[in-house]
């Protein structure tokens, strides 16, 4: 009976898909499901199979009911449209105004990365993307992140469930850009300039977190690099992307992976750094940096004393807030399909 009921599923779908016009649509819908149709009467015959069968073998042929019902409600919509657009080009009136497409845009978030990246291109990064399924090694233990550190929990990693790699760890979907730190050292010799922009992911959501989000990654690796370096770089990125008058400042701070750390805020552009109710004190919080940890340089490949770096982190969700002057009641809007929202940008 099944074998019947899919069979009929199969020889109905093909004919309604295959129909020329709507003549031929109402033949076959009346041959399938009409009174004396052949699912009709299938049903009809549901009564002989043994009553254990029934529910599991009715369910089925009510489903195949709904869903060739359904395939011909849409056929039908698809040959009036067919048949009103013959008609049309029959008729054209070539001094009608023409119907203007509908333009796209890049998603907000996208725009910001491009932004983003040509500003440090400008003074030598090089944009590069590192996996998201990660190793743990790379996300926290080549960072100077102990095992059973409780600092790994702050990060809300998601694990992938496979078998862990001898050398590597446990497989985790990255839940920062950091990781690109030491693959990036694994891959070039200094002087190094990187700008990692990629997917993170955390097992967070709520108005200010997104289960996936977007990090940008700098890290500068050379020898004699100082603090100095990293607030000239500070500075010039708060001047090319939220304006000329913006300054960066820097307050200690702890991350694993940098000694000393910093969190950077930049000079609100409201109130000029005087205070206002947008920033409080004149000054907007942007995120993580610090001079890289000598832990992170050793397991990158690196001497210590022959080479130090800086590295800075931050959210490309926060980052852009803070430009467009908008706070967004919740962040996950962003990810939304709220065409109302996103088209504003
Ligand atoms: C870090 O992830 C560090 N790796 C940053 C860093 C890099 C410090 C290099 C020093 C040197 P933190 O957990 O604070 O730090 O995240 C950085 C930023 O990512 C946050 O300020 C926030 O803007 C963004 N972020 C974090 N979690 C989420 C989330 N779930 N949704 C949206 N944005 C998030």
């Amino acid at each position: 009976m099944e074998e019947e009921l899919l069979k009929i599923k199969n020889d109905a779908s093909t004919l309604i898909f295959e129909a020329e016009d709507t003549d031929e649509l109402n033949k076959i819908k009346l041959s399938f499901l009409g009174k004396k149709g052949i699912l009709t009467f299938a049903i009809k015959n549901l009564s002989k199979i043994p009553i254990e069968r029934r529910p599991e073998i009715g369910k089925l042929a009510n489903e195949i009911k709904n869903t060739l019902e359904i395939l011909v409600e849409d056929k039908e919509k698809a040959l009036n449209i067919q048949k009103e657009t013959k008609i049309e080009k029959k008729h054209i009136d070539v001094t009608l105004p023409g119907i203007k497409p509908q333009l796209g845009h890049l998603h907000l978030v996208t725009q910001a990365i491009e932004e983003i990246t040509a500003i440090f291109e400008k003074i030598g990064f090089e944009r590069v993307r590192y996996p998201e399924a990660e190793w743990d090694w790379y996300g926290f233990t080549a960072l100077n992140f102990p095992e059973n550190h409780p600092a790994r929990d702050e990060w809300e990693t998601f694990f992938i469930d496979r078998k862990p790699h001898p050398k590597y760890g446990p497989m985790i979907l990255t839940p920062h850009t950091s990781s690109g730190q030491i693959r990036e050292m694994e891959r070039r010799k200094p002087p190094i300039r990187m700008l990692n922009i990629a997917k993170c992911y955390r097992r967070q959501s709520d108005v200010s977190h997104t289960p996936m989000f977007h990090q940008m990654e700098g890290l500068v690796v050379n020898k004699n690099i100082s603090i100095n370096h990293l607030k000239g770089t500070l500075d010039y990125f708060a001047r090319s992307y939220y304006g000329e008058e913006r300054k960066a400042r820097i307050r200690p701070y702890h991350f694993q992976f940098t000694e000393p750390s910093f969190e950077v805020d930049i000079s609100c552009g409201v109130c000029k750094g005087k205070g206002c109710k947008l920033c409080k004190e004149g000054w907007l919080e942007l995120g993580g940096a610090g001079m890289v940890h000598p832990n992170v340089l050793k397991n990158g490949g690196f001497d210590p004393k022959e080479y130090t770096g800086f590295a800075f982190g931050w959210g490309i969700e926060r980052v852009l807030m803070m430009k467009e002057g908008i706070e967004i009641d919740d962040l996950r809007t962003l990810y939304s399909t709220n065409l109302d929202f996103l088209e504003q940008f």
